[in-house]
């Protein structure tokens, strides 16, 4: 299992953070996905490694911007 964290940008509300979870939840080989509102921290638990990029591209889907660490 592999805990990856990731800043995300743009979050205000429960909603937003329902859309990200749902959104980055449906990555292939994600468990588990924790949303800190207030520090737009993303905790992820995935079976391997995340292609940022697939990462991202969840994030932007959900209507959020990724940022880069
Ligand atoms: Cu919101």
């Amino acid at each position: 299992m592999v805990n990856t964290t990731y800043q995300v940008q743009g979050m205000t509300c429960g909603h937003c953070v329902s859309a990200v979870t749902a959104e980055v939840g449906g990555i292939a080989g994600v468990h588990e996905v924790q949303v800190d509102l207030a520090t737009g921290r993303v905790t992820v638990d995935s079976d391997q490694p995340l292609d940022t990029e697939v990462v991202r591209a969840a994030v932007d889907e959900a209507g959020y911007n990724l940022v880069d660490a």
